[in-house]
């Protein structure tokens, strides 16, 4: 068949994997006519808030959070170049993306000579020209990480996102697609969720909710909803199976109290009519389930997956902001088996922050048809557990999950997020082909190039069409 030989495999995936245009199905990256929330360039990557948390494990207790934060972006980025970068060596995930970045745009001689201000030159020539300076760094930026396109996360309950979509959505480029991100609905939110709806001139009952979350979706026309969940997140199955409207109706609703406002102390008190087995689940449980059920309504309406992520415990540190979130909380993996059986005709896209949950997380994506398993979610989201999480993908799944997503925040980090993935996965396929061929089989290149590209997207668009 004329394939590579065990001994010319490397060359082979390593050339498919670097050479091949990834989805990238998770960012909090905004496009250039979104301003300010665009965010690029060195400043921005040296506070990144992975790096905001490594530079206060060593901080001058004459620094505080607050007083940090007091600081503006460039002053922050000047402390923690000279604490990460000068101080100390960059040889952690974080600083070293920097490095990766940096070299990768051509700035090798001012890493060499440390020059954090040469370094921002080089990007205010960019800011010299504007929205075309922006569009043509975030381009050459795609070039260089070889991402199609990324998906954005885009919040409908955020004022500074929502001026950029209402009145007149403003144009962005195809490399951008959008995901509709709904976390006070999970979380039970009703401050957010009901501040957000009078503020659009919307009403605060269910069936408001629901409105809301139908146009956004015509307006922002997201790939799937996405949220992660809290850190105690637990879904109950209402009966076992059914629609969202089985369980509203379990829970002692009627379809008659969707209209009225969410009150949810008046719910949890007529909760258990007719409802037994719910007797003892916390108020708080009820709270999230009406806007759940709300959420998995519109999802099964307008056939939208529902994107997770499971396991961060936010606000850990409060004073540290973003910094002080995500302690890495083991998950219910059971919940998500719950939501998958309850509502089979919605797909559902999960990835885990803990490294305990993984293995789960593998045998329900192998259960379950309407899940789709995805990324090394942030503290995962390092070289030897990447290796570890998806030599066990793989060896559970063959080809069927998304390697990878970058989680990228500013745009460069696309640069070395994929970078330093790719060298990863290309390796764990290496030893995955050699030990195949150690059994007989014999691949060709052909072959390789569709197991990487499905590896690094097409499955997730795979997934995102097939019939349930
Ligand atoms: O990985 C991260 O950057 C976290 O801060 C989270 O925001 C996470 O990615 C999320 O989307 O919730
Ligand atoms: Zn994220």
């Amino acid at each position: 068949r004329g394939g590579p030989r065990r001994e010319d495999i490397d060359t082979v995936v390593f050339s498919e994997v670097r050479g091949h245009q990834v989805i990238d199905l998770h960012t909090h990256l905004l496009p250039p006519s979104h301003g300010a929330l665009c965010l690029w360039g060195i400043d921005e990557l040296l506070t990144y808030h992975y790096l905001v948390a490594e530079y206060f494990m060593t901080a001058p207790a004459s620094i505080s959070p607050e007083r940090f934060y007091e600081l503006n972006k460039k002053e922050q980025a000047n402390l923690i170049w000279d604490a990460l970068f000068i101080q100390r060596s960059p040889i952690s995930e974080a600083t070293r993306g920097v490095v990766t970045t940096l070299l990768a745009l051509g700035l090798d001689a001012h890493v060499k000579s440390r020059d954090l201000n040469a370094i921002r030159k080089y990007y205010d020539k960019f800011r010299g020209s504007g929205l075309s300076g922006t569009s043509t760094f975030v381009e050459k930026v795609m070039a260089i990480s070889g991402v199609r396109y990324a998906v954005m996360t885009n919040i409908p309950f955020d004022d500074t996102e929502i001026r950029h979509w209402r009145p007149r959505k403003k144009d962005y480029p195809a490399t951008f697609r959008s995901a509709l991100r709904v976390d006070p609905l999970l979380a039970g939110d009703k401050e957010t969720v009901e501040k957000a709806l009078r503020a659009a001139g919307y009403g605060i009952s269910v069936a408001d909710a629901e409105k809301y979350l139908h146009d956004w979706c015509d307006t922002m026309q997201p790939e799937y909803m996405m949220a992660s969940t809290p850190h105690d997140f637990i879904f109950l199955a209402p009966d076992g199976g059914g629609g969202p409207l089985a369980s509203v109706k379990k829970r002692g609703l009627n379809e008659e109290s969707l209209k009225v406002p969410f009150a949810f102390t008046d719910l949890s008190a007529n909760e258990c009519s007719g409802c037994e087995e719910t007797d003892n689940i916390p108020t708080i449980i009820n709270e999230r389930s009406v806007f759940l059920d709300c959420l998995m309504k519109v999802c099964e309406e307008r056939n939208l997956p529902l994107a997770l992520k499971i396991g961060a415990h936010r606000k850990i540190n409060p004073g540290l902001l973003a910094a002080g979130d995500g302690m890495v909380a083991f998950a219910d993996t059971a919940s998500l088996a719950r939501l998958c059986s309850t509502y089979p005709k919605v797909r559902f896209l999960a990835t885990f922050l803990s490294r305990q949950n993984q293995h789960e997380a593998c045998v329900l994506a192998n259960k379950f048809r309407n899940l789709h398993i995805y990324g090394c979610w942030w503290y995962c989201n390092n070289p030897s557990i990447i290796h570890e999480i998806t030599t066990m993908r793989v060896e559970l799944l063959g080809t069927a999950f998304s390697a990878q997503h970058s989680d990228a925040r500013v745009i460069d980090q696309l640069i070395y997020k994929w970078a330093h993935s790719r060298a990863v996965i290309a390796n764990v396929l290496v030893e995955e082909y050699k030990k195949a061929i150690s059994s007989g089989w014999e691949f060709n290149r052909k072959e390789i190039r569709r197991d990487v590209s499905m590896m690094f997207g097409g499955a997730y668009e795979d997934f995102m069409k097939k019939a349930l």
